[in-house]
C-alpha cells in the first residue's frame, strides 16, 4: 500500500506504545505528564493568537513534544541543548519563562533578541540552549565544538543536539557525524523523522532504509525510536547520555514521529495524506501516555482538563503582559553597537627588543605566544599538527602544546567553523587555518551566517579567528590563488584584517585572537618567504581598524593593503622624486576612514590599489567613501587600480597580466597628470 511505502507505519502502532514506567514513581509520572502538557497548551494558545492575527508565523510541534520533552529531561541542568524550530519542549522543560518566549515571538524588548530576529532563533546561556539559524545543518556542527569544549574541561558532560530527517540530507550534518565519530565527542546527535521537510516526504529526501542506519558509516552507535512516547524517549537519551558522559562518544538516535500540522501555520497539509494525519493523530503523545497513567490509576481522568484550565488561566495575564510591553525603540546607534562586542586591546606592560623575521615567521611567533597566553586556545586545521600545515605556519606547535589544542581535522571546512563557533560558545578561544582562502567557501554559511551575525542577534559573542592563505605569485591558478576578503568585508559582524609587513603579521594576529569578535586573518601567501622585517620579540598588538602612513607624500595618496603595498614601494623606489603618500590599510573592516580622509584631503588625488579584482572589491567602497567626503579637496577623479575581473590564471604571463600591478604605473601616471 502506497502510505506504507511513504513511512513505516507499522513500527508504530497503537497497540505497541508500551509504556514502561521502571522504577518511576506516581509523582514522577504526573510530574513528567505535566512537562508534557504544557507546550501542548501553550502551542494551542499560540495557534488561537496566530487565528486573531497577534503573531506571524507559527511551527508547529504538536504530536511532537514527547520528543523535546523527553529527551531534554534526560540532560543535566549544565548540558547544552541545541534545538530547532519545533522543539518548544526544550525551553519550557528547561523553565524557559513563558513570558520571555511570547516576547522573542513578537518582537519585544523583554525577549532574547531586541526584535532583532524571530521564533527560536536565540540562544540562552542561562539555560544552556543554543538555537538554531535557519539554515538548519550547521546546529549539529556547533554542538561538535561545544562538547569538544567540554571534554577537553574533562567535566563529564554530554550534549544533546536535535535535527529534522530533512536537515540530515545537509552537508554539514554528515560533516558533524564524521568528526564527532573521529574525535569521541560526547554529542547526542537527535533526529526528529516527522516524515516530511516542509513538503518532501521522507522517499524523496533519502534512499536508505532507515536514516539510523548512518550511524553505520559514520563507526557509532544508532537506535531507532517510537518518538511519541515520552518515557522510551527519556529513557534512551538518559542511558545514552549516562554513558557517553563516562566514555566519550557520540550517539544517532532516530526517534520516530510525525509532523501533523503544516510545516508552518500558513502551509497547511494539503499535500500529506489524510490518513496519515489522522493514523497518527490516534498516536498521539500526550493522548497516549494520559490513557497509559489513567490505565495505571496515576491520573484521574478529569485530570487532564484540569490541569489544561489551569495552565491556560497562568498564561492569560502573561499574554495581555507581553502585548502591552512597548515596542522595540529602533535606534541607530544601539543597532550599530551591538553587531560587535566591545574588544579592549590587552596591555603589554614588558618592554622587549625586536628581530628580523620573515613573514611567515611572524604568524608563527604571533601563534606561539597567543597559545601560551591564552590556555583556552584551540587551533583547528588541516594538516596542521605534526605535519606543521602545508605552508609549515604551525609547525612546532603540536610538539610544544600537544594533539589537543592543535587539532588535525577531517578534510571538511564548514564542519570545522561551525566546531570553533561550539568552542566559542562554550567558553574557549578557536583558531582555524583554511589550508587556502579560497576553501573558505566550503565553510560560507557558517562564516557569514554563523560566526558574524550572533552577537548583533543574541548578544552572544563569538570568539574565532580564521586564517586565510591568499592570494597570488606562485602561479596556483583559480583555487588556490584568490583574494576573497571582498566576500566578508561586506557582512556585518566580522572583522577583517591583512597584513603587509611582518611586525603588523605578528600584531594584527595577537590582536585578532584576543579579539571576542570574529576575526578573518589574511596572510599573503607569496610574503611568507619573500618579506622580512623587524618584528617585536614579545607580545604585540596592532589595533585592529588602524592605517599605517607607511610614507609621507603631498602630490597624491595611494591607499592599499596586503601585497599590493609592496608594488607601491616598489613603484617609489623606482621614481623617489614623486611625492606619493601611502597608506596601508592593515584592517578592512573596520577600515580607518579618518587616515584615509585625512590624507585625501592634503594631497587632493587617490588611488585606491588592490590585488583582488576591481568590481565590488573593496576599492569600490575606499573611492565612494572619499569622493563623499573629499570632494571639495580632489583635483582628479578617485581612481582605482585592481586586478581584471577574471578568475585568477595559472600562467605566470597570464598572472602577471591579470594583476592590478601591470597597470600601476599607468594609473599612477593618469592621476597625476589628470
Ligand atoms: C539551507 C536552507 N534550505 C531551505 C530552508 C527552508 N526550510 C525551512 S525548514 C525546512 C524543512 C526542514 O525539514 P526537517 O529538517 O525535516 O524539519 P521539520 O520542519 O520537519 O521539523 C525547509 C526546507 C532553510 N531554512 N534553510
Ligand atoms: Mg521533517
Amino acid at each position: 500500500m502506497v502510505l506504507h511505502i511513504l513511512y513505516p507505519l507499522s513500527f508504530i502502532t497503537k497497540a505497541v506504545m508500551n509504556f514502561d514506567r521502571k522504577n518511576l514513581d506516581n509523582n514522577a509520572l504526573v510530574g513528567i505528564y505535566r512537562k508534557l502538557l504544557f507546550p501542548r497548551v501553550v502551542e494551542e494558545k499560540m495557534l488561537v493568537l496566530l487565528r486573531q492575527g497577534r503573531i506571524g508565523k507559527w511551527f508547529s510541534g504538536i504530536g511532537q513534544e514527547a520528543i523535546a520533552v523527553g529527551a531534554t529531561m534526560a540532560m543535566q541542568a549544565e548540558e547544552y541543548i541545541l534545538p530547532m524550530h519545533r522543539n518548544l519542549g526544550v525551553f519550557t522543560t528547561r523553565n524557559v519563562p513563558f513570558e520571555r518566549l511570547l516576547a522573542q515571538w513578537v518582537g519585544k524588548p523583554s525577549g532574547f533578541t531586541k526584535g532583532r530576529d524571530r521564533s527560536f532563533h536565540f540562544g540562552s546561556q542561562e539555560h544552556k540552549i543554543l538555537g538554531m539559524i535557519s539554515h538548519l545543518g550547521p546546529q549539529p556542527t556547533l554542538a561538535n565544538g561545544i562538547a569538544l569544549a567540554d571534554k577537553l574541561s574533562q567535566n563529564n558532560r554530554a550534549t544533546l543536539v536535535f535535527v529534522g530527517e530533512g536537515t540530515t540530507s545537509e552537508g554539514d550534518f554528515h560533516e558533524a557525524l564524521n568528526i564527532a565519530s573521529v574525535w569521541n565527542l560526547p554529542v547526542i546527535f537527535l533526529v526528529e523523522n516527522n516524515g516530511y521537510a516542509l513538503s518532501t516526504p521522507t522517499h524523496q529526501q533519502f534512499n536508505c532504509k532507515r536514516l539510523v542506519d548512518r550511524a553505520i558509516g559514520y563507526g557509532i552507535e544508532g537506535r531507532r525510536i517510537d518518538g511519541n512516547n515520552i518515557l522510551e524517549v527519556y529513557y534512551n537519551i538518559n542511558e545514552i547520555a549516562t554513558s557517553i558522559r563516562k566514555q566519550p562518544r557520540p550517539a544517532l538516535v532516530e526517534c520516530i514521529t510525525f509532523r501533523v500540522r503544516g510545516h508552518e501555520e500558513a502551509s497547511g497539509t494539503k499535500y500529506v495524506p489524510h490518513e496519515l494525519i489522522s493514523e497518527w493523530q490516534d498516536k498521539d503523545p500526550i493522548r497516549s501516555f494520559e490513557e497509559y497513567l489513567v490505565a495505571e490509576g496515576v491520573l484521574r481522568r478529569d485530570w487532564g482538563p484540569y490541569l489544561r484550565n489551569e495552565i491556560n488561566a497562568r498564561l492569560e495575564p502573561l499574554i495581555e503582559k507581553v502585548f502591552a510591553e512597548p515596542n522595540v525603540r529602533a535606534d541607530v546607534s544601539e543597532e550599530l553597537k551591538d553587531v560587535y562586542r566591545e574588544s579592549i586591546l590587552p596591555e603589554v606592560t614588558t618592554e622587549s627588543g625586536s628581530k628580523v623575521l620573515r613573514y611567515i615567521d611572524a604568524i608563527s611567533a604571533g601563534l606561539r605566544l597567543s597559545m601560551q597566553k591564552h590556555n583556552n586556545l584551540i587551533l583547528m586545521g588541516q594538516d596542521i599538527a605534526a605535519y606543521g600545515g602545508v605552508f609549515k605556519v604551525t609547525e612546532g606547535l603540536v610538539a610544544e602544546f600537544g594533539k589537543e589544542r592543535v587539532r588535525n581535522t577531517p578534510l571538511c571546512e564548514s564542519g570545522v567553523v561551525g566546531a570553533a563557533m561550539g568552542l566559542a560558545l562554550n567558553g574557549y578561544k578557536a583558531l582555524v587555518e583554511m589550508q587556502f582562502a579560497d576553501f573558505a567557501s566550503s565553510g560560507f554559511t557558517q562564516i557569514v551566517n554563523h560566526l558574524a551575525k550572533t552577537h548583533y542577534r543574541w548578544g552572544q559573542h563569538v570568539d574565532v579567528v580564521i586564517r586565510m592563505p591568499a592570494g597570488t605569485g606562485t602561479a596556483a591558478g583559480p583555487f588556490h590563488s584568490q583574494s576573497n576578503e571582498a566576500w566578508f568585508i561586506k557582512t556585518p559582524g566580522l572583522k577583517v584584517v591583512y597584513p603587509a609587513f611582518p611586525d603588523d603579521a605578528k600584531g594584527l594576529l595577537m590582536a585578532a585572537i584576543a579579539d571576542p569578535n570574529p576575526v578573518m586573518y589574511f596572510e599573503h601567501k607569496y610574503l611568507y618567504r619573500n618579506l622580512t622585517g623587524e618584528v617585536p620579540e614579545g607580545e604585540a598588538y596592532v589595533e585592529i581598524g588602524k592605517a599605517r602612513v607607511v610614507k609621507e607624500g603631498s602630490a597624491a595618496t595611494i591607499i592599499t593593503y596586503g601585497y599590493a603595498v609592496h608594488w607601491a614601494l616598489e613603484y617609489l623606489a623606482r621614481y623617489p622624486h614623486q611625492s606619493i603618500e601611502l597608506i596601508d590599510l592593515r584592517s578592512l573592516q573596520p577600515w580607518d576612514k579618518d587616515t584615509v580622509i585625512k590624507s585625501v584631503k592634503k594631497t587632493g588625488r587617490a588611488l585606491v590599489l588592490h590585488e583582488d579584482t576591481l568590481t565590488c572589491g573593496f576599492g569600490a567602497e575606499v573611492a565612494a567613501s572619499i569622493a563623499e567626503q573629499c570632494f571639495t579637496y580632489l583635483d582628479a577623479p578617485v581612481m582605482r587600480c585592481a586586478s581584471l575581473d577574471t578568475p585568477v590564471p595559472m600562467d605566470k604571463g597570464l598572472e602577471d597580466q591579470f594583476l592590478a600591478k601591470s597597470r600601476l604605473e599607468e594609473a599612477i601616471n593618469t592621476l597625476l597628470k589628470y
